[in-house]
């Protein structure tokens, strides 16, 4: 199976991305962390992203906050798809970083989740390989049945506690 490679701006992203790794654990996929900046590390970030296909990668997920480039560098060096997860940030609330990450020029898109959506970066790059891993996708049919169970279990207890 193809990797997920899980890069992020800075150590301080890993308490939010944690929930990434975790996702991608229970779907039993490969995958690599990686801290790299679009900003501090840039030639690093250039190899990575040439390299990332070759490499085994099928999906790059970029964290990034503040004026968060990372997914759009990422993306300008490969051909793989990138992912990127907006981190909060304590002065814009994570709006910087989520504009940074959507408004890509035409011809190099990097997709986004929702701010701080770390376990939907890896459930949407799983989405992505299961594309041609038949296994795969049957846990996430199997994922999918699950958390259509819990709202239907939450369904019948607030039925049971409010209806008159
Ligand atoms: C971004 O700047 C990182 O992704 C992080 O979200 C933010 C702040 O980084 P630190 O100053 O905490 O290293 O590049």
């Amino acid at each position: 199976m193809k990797k997920v490679c899980i890069v992020m701006g800075s150590d301080s992203d890993l308490k939010v991305m944690e929930a990434c790794v975790n996702r991608l654990r229970s779907f039993e996929i490969p995958f690599e962390v990686r801290i790299i900046s679009a900003h501090r590390t840039p030639a690093a970030a250039e190899q990575l992203a040439k390299n990332a296909a070759a490499d085994g990668f099928g999906v790059i997920i970029a964290a990034a906050g503040k004026a968060a480039h990372l997914g759009g560098v990422l993306a300008a060096y490969t051909t793989l798809p990138v992912i990127g997860v907006p981190m909060g940030t304590s002065v814009m609330g994570g709006m910087d970083s989520l504009l940074s990450i959507v408004q890509m020029p035409k011809g190099i898109p990097v997709a986004s989740v929702a701010i701080d959506g770390a376990d939907n970066a890896a459930i949407l790059a799983a989405q992505i390989l299961a594309i041609s891993d038949p296994a795969l996708t049957d846990r996430l049919a199997a994922f999918k049945s699950e958390l259509a169970a819990e709202v239907s279990a939450k369904d019948e207890a607030v039925r049971a506690r409010f209806s008159d």
